[in-house]
């Protein structure tokens, strides 16, 4: 077919393929969270719905997209790990931004009443999302261990802070003025003397975030089936072995997960 004169007009359109054989990071973060937050009685600092639900849009982001090895998630963002060699869409990091994007934020939308069974969605929330590309092993799991301390040393300090506005009565500004300059052991402390909680106890999804990687699953299903010549169906059970993303909250930091999974990083090469 001929081409139309217009045609000249998609050599505006700008490269942004992925440097080959790269990992490929999509993060996503919620829009503005601090006052969807507020809007949604989320609790504080931790609502364990909220964190369930960005799970369960993460999972559907991985089931429903492409060549997602895994993700990890923590407050309101999840990161998105690609295959090194995926060339889901020729690469290009504008459809593996926005097919992620917009898959979460109306897997949110569409979920929302599973997690959030007293609370009405008020208005409807966004995510931003960024691509950033990584050309080694060790760059894409210092990159995971730099959203896992971002979360160990939020929480650390979100654990304190309303520990001291909750239960000692201080405002947000002397909560502050009281944390001011104090290292992780000074809030273990004031944790652990004041108010006897043990941070190490605490929720390891709160302390260590959500990884989710693929492992098979075995379902066990009931299913009718009629055997010929009756008229009466009966009940059987089916068992089908299923590959699906699953929640761990496990340290991700030190080398005993890697060891534990080397399938996900094992194409590097
Ligand atoms: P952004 O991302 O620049 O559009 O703005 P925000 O407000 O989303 O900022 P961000 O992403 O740096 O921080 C996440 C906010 O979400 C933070 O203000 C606390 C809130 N948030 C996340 N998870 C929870 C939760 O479980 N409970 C409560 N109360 N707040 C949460
Ligand atoms: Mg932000
Ligand atoms: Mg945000
Ligand atoms: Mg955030
Ligand atoms: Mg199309």
């Amino acid at each position: 077919m001929a081409k139309s004169k217009f045609e000249y007009v998609r050599d505006f359109e700008a490269d942004d393929t992925c440097l080959a054989h790269c990992w490929v990071v999509v993060r996503l973060d919620g829009r503005n969270f601090h006052r969807f937050a507020e809007k949604h009685n989320f609790t504080k600092p931790n609502d364990s719905r909220a964190l369930d639900l960005m799970t369960r849009c993460a999972q559907t982001v991985m089931t429903e997209l492409e060549d997602i090895v895994m993700a990890y998630g923590q407050s309101d963002e999840y990161s998105f790990v690609f295959k090194r060699k995926s060339n889901w869409f020729r690469r290009r990091a504008s459809k593996f931004m926005t097919n992620a994007a917009s898959q979460f934020a109306s897997s949110y939308v569409f979920y929302w009443k599973d997690y959030f069974k007293d609370q009405d969605l008020l208005y409807p929330p966004a995510f931003d999302g960024r691509v950033v590309v990584y050309p080694s092993n060790q760059t894409i799991k210092d990159y995971l261990s730099w959203r896992q301390a971002d979360c160990h040393v939020n929480n650390l300090y979100n654990t304190v802070f309303w520990m001291l506005i909750q239960r000692s009565k201080l405002t947000p500004a002397q909560a502050q003025e009281r944390l001011r300059g104090t290292l992780a052991a000074d809030k273990n402390e004031i944790l652990f003397s004041e108010y006897n909680i043990n941070y190490n106890n605490e929720p390891p999804m709160f302390r260590k975030g959500t990884v989710l990687i693929w492992k098979k699953i075995k379902e066990i299903k009931s299913k009718e089936i009629k055997p010929p010549g009756e008229t009466e169906g009966k009940q059987v059970e089916v068992t089908r072995i299923r590959t699906k993303p699953v929640a761990l909250h496990c340290d991700i930091i030190g080398d005993t997960f890697w060891k534990e999974h080397p399938e996900i990083l094992e194409d590097d090469s």
